[in-house]
């Protein structure tokens, strides 16, 4: 294995490097002409939506290309004029092609036939569609229940294809519609449904220009959301304070250099945080409290001038018990928990307490934490005790990540089937759809482990490299009769298989998409509840069979149903040859799309209603805004342990590896690096560079990640960082956030030993 490189942290976003990064990217894998054409056409008000992250686009005026260096990363890995084709299968064994790392593996390019693998072949051979769709029939059609199917869906997928997936699936008859978001911001769905009566963020974009205060706990903008660097310097520079709540200090979070506001170069780059927080891993809820506990200190020093008193009395609920758990807080916990000063604590507090109107955001630091869906109790417990919602420049936003993660769960992907949608479904085509939950991520791997799920099946994704316990987790897919992936590139999931495998070639979102009625276009949803057009302008290329995942669908449904009574139920061709008849579905059974297709026409699309940002209703269990009265976590370790995040590179999309660098953290050439502070290397006896095994400890198991370069760098004692998927293999199956069944990604308790020179690496973890 190569040795990684080491420079220094950037101090600075975006700028000259981030130009030429995207050149590279955009001109080496897409071609010159495609790499252009294609930048321009990015977030436009025509033109397709960027599969690069869910950051939604401004309302009024776009800039001539709003697009950023990752985003345009996305579109060349997507755009790439190399092929895995049927010829590359036919050179490259399953065994030789899983023995790859996965940056290896994307390289292949772009799939263009439909590919199995029968019962003890060793190559994916071609085969047409109609045999494919033919054989998952069978398949399916010979379980004993419809239960021991499992459907997985990625964020990408749009909300046509995705209404029309969970349509078919409920008609075959399971609600086992996992999804990424199970593994992503499920925490924040199921702890603002609590609390506010809605899983989604209440602010939308335009909120950021009126808010004082905005604060932005475990997300990584420079790298995983590069567009809200211009929204959080346009607040920084107008005089908002941002405060950052990172173990990291993330390059992004520092300062930023426009890379399209060609004048400002070479001018000086905008501050983006007035305040950051290094708080230790896990230990959100301490910080919380703390500065909770100095808003009522100030409160009760002079009235009235910290708390919402009216806001408080008229639309929220527990207050009195939440105040009693705050007081109950002991700062001796908070600040060895945190490890922060109580200087620096009260200096967020100060700020804090004069906002009059403040955004809280955050992402994967907070909601893959053990204790992920308590600590957004508590960041609403802040807003709340301000009033901070249903007015402009305040509210809570989750950030989310894939693309369309958030319309999938709008047009019914999800296995906890909301009541509505069912009575709709049951109402307009005349069948019982099934009403006990379904199984999530974490309950399908455990299903097929046990052999009780024996078909799997993806609509994108990665379900082997992202998922925890990767042995585990290739244990379960190996235990299944079939697993079939429509992807748009192969990946390692292709290679960890059931007796016999499918790979499904997918149109990407940049390609046009012909139909019998024409070009068509797609629906998408962002984070601020926004939907609108994407459609492609790429050509598919010659000599290929990419289906529309529309279309896969609805030949699936078709070679199911046939012959049986279900086959007259729904019009699948229809739907196929026009996405418009899907959307008037989509209309007529989902809350908030009344007139779909005319709106969506409309330029930018339509805000979905949002009780909370629109009116101030909290549509809770008791009608109000509810306080929650939780405890300070305490995270214990022993002599020796540390306590390790997974996170992402600048050089990757989830479980897609663009490159081998991670340039805003001074890493190039390598992935596997530990990021250690600079005491517990020398307390713990090791060297910086050092080749160092992980070990993960949960409930008495261990598990192991062996040769990590130890990487001296700025992050709180007893705290390590890894990069994801590297770390997925340390992650136990049973590690999971409460209510939400989230894997914890972010909080895993391990120690470290030299490198043993046994130790390999195996299949299932070869990432780099
Ligand atoms: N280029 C690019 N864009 C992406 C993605 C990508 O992989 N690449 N992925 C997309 C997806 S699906 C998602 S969900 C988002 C992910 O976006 P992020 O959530 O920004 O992604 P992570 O790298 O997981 O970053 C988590 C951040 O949390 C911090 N953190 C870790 N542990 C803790 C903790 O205990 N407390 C606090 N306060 N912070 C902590 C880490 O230091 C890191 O800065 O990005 C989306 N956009
Ligand atoms: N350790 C650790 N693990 C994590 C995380 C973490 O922070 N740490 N984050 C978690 C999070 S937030 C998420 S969202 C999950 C991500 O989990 P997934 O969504 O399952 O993984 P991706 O890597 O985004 O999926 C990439 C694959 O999707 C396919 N693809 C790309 N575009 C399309 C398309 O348009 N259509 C179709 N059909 N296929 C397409 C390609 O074949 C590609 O190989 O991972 C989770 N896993
Ligand atoms: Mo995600």
């Amino acid at each position: 294995m190569d040795r990684p490189k080491v420079g220094s942290q950037k101090h600075t976003a975006g700028g000259i490097p981030a130009i030429l990064s995207s050149m590279k990217h955009a001109f080496g894998e897409a071609g010159v002409i495609r790499g252009t054409r294609e930048l321009t056409r990015l977030n436009q008000k025509t033109g397709f939506d960027c599969p690069g992250c869910a950051w939604p686009d401004p309302d009024g005026h776009r800039s001539f290309t709003e697009f950023c260096e990752n985003g345009a990363k996305a579109i060349a890995e997507e755009g790439t004029t190399l092929r895995a084709d049927p010829d590359f299968f036919k050179i490259h064994s399953v065994q030789e092609l899983s023995s790859w790392s996965d940056y290896h593996i994307g390289k292949a390019g772009r799939l263009t036939h439909p590919m199995v693998l029968k019962p003890n072949a060793s190559h994916y051979e071609q085969i047409s569609w109609d045999e494919a769709f033919t054989l998952i029939a069978e398949e399916l059609n010979g379980l004993s229940s419809p239960d021991e199917a499992i459907f997985y869906t990625s964020g990408r997928t749009s909300n046509e294809a995705a209404y029309a997936y969970q349509l078919f699936v409920r008609l075959f008859g399971t609600n086992n519609l996992p999804d990424c978001s199970n593994m992503c911001h499920e925490s924040s769905s199921v702890a603002l449904k609590d609390a506010i009566g809605i899983g989604k963020g209440s602010v939308t974009l335009e909120d950021f220009d009126h808010a004082d205060t905005i604060l932005i706990l475990g997300q990584n903008p420079g790298t995983n959301h590069p567009r809200m660097l211009t929204t959080l310097a346009q607040a920084a520079h107008r005089g908002a304070k941002i405060i950052s709540v990172n173990p990291l200090f993330e390059t992004g979070l520092q300062n930023f250099i426009h890379p399209q506001h060609f004048w400002r170069w070479l001018g000086p780059a905008q501050t983006i945080s007035t305040l950051h927080m290094p708080l230790r891993i896990g230990s959100d809820i301490a910080l919380l409290k703390g500065i909770m506990k100095d808003l009522f200190e100030m409160e009760d020093a002079r009235p009235g001038s910290v708390l919402n008193h009216e806001f408080i009395r008229t639309k929220t609920d527990g207050f009195e018990a939440f105040a009693e758990s705050v007081r109950k807080a002991d700062w001796q916990t908070i600040l060895e928990q945190t490890s922060l000063t109580r200087e620096r604590i009260r200096a967020a507090s100060e700020i804090i307490a004069q906002s009059k109107s403040m955004i809280i955001c955050w992402a994967m630091g907070i909601t893959q934490q053990t204790e992920g869906v308590a600590t957004i109790r508590e960041i609403v417990n802040l807003l709340l005790m301000g009033g901070h919602f249903g007015r402009p420049g305040a509210g809570c936003c989750p950030v989310r990540g894939h693309s369309n993660v958030q319309g999938d769960r709008s047009v019914g992907i999800w296995e906890k089937p909301p009541k509505p949608l069912i009575t709709a479904l049951k109402e307009r085509f005349q069948f019982d759809p099934p009403t006990e939950d379904g199984l999530d991520v974490v309950n399908a791997i455990k299903a097929m482990h046990s052999g009780r799920a024996k078909v799997f099946f993806a609509m994108g994704g990665n379900f082997l490299s992202a998922t925890p316990d990767s042995e585990f987790t290739a244990q379960a897919l190996k235990n299944t009769r079939l697993t079939v992936h429509c992807s748009t590139k192969p990946n390692r999931a292709h290679f960890v298989h059931g007796t016999k495998a499918l790979i499904l070639p997918v149109l990407g979102r940049t390609e046009v998409d012909e139909q019998k009625s024409g070009e068509q276009f797609v629906t998408v949803e962002d984070s601020m509840s926004v939907v609108h057009m994407s459609q492609g302008t790429l050509s598919p290329g010659d000599n290929q069979q990419k289906l529309s995942e529309v279309a896969i669908v609805c030949r699936l449904a078709q070679a199911v149903f046939k012959g049986t009574e279900k086959a007259a139920k729904v019009n699948w061709q229809q739907m196929m040859e026009n996405y418009d008849l899907i959307r008037d579905h989509i209309d007529k059974t989902i809350e908030g799309f009344l007139n779909y297709n005319r709106r969506v026409r409309e330029p930018g699309g339509f805000y979905l209603p949002h009780g909370v940002r629109d009116t101030t209703t909290f549509n809770t269990e008791t009608g109000f805004g509810r306080f929650y009265a939780g405890d300070v976590p305490v995270i214990d370790l022993q002599p020796g342990q540390l306590i390790l995040t997974t996170i992402r590179s600048h050089d990757q999309f989830n479980t897609t590896i663009y490159g081998l660098n991670d340039r805003y953290r001074g890493i190039s050439n390598g992935r596997r690096v530990i990021f250690m502070n600079e005491s517990d290397i020398e307390q713990l006896g090791f060297v910086d560079g050092q080749w160092i095994d992980i070990t993960s400890h949960f409930r008495g198991e261990t598990r192991v990640a062996p040769k990590f370069m130890i990487v001296k760098y700025e992050i709180p004692r007893k705290c390590v960082a890894i990069y994801y998927p590297e770390g997925n293999v340390l992650v136990p199956i049973d590690a999971v956030v409460q209510k939400s069944n989230t894997p914890v990604y972010k909080s895993l308790i391990v120690t470290l030993t030299p490198a043993s020179n046994e130790n390999h690496i195996t299949k299932s973890m070869a990432h780099s």
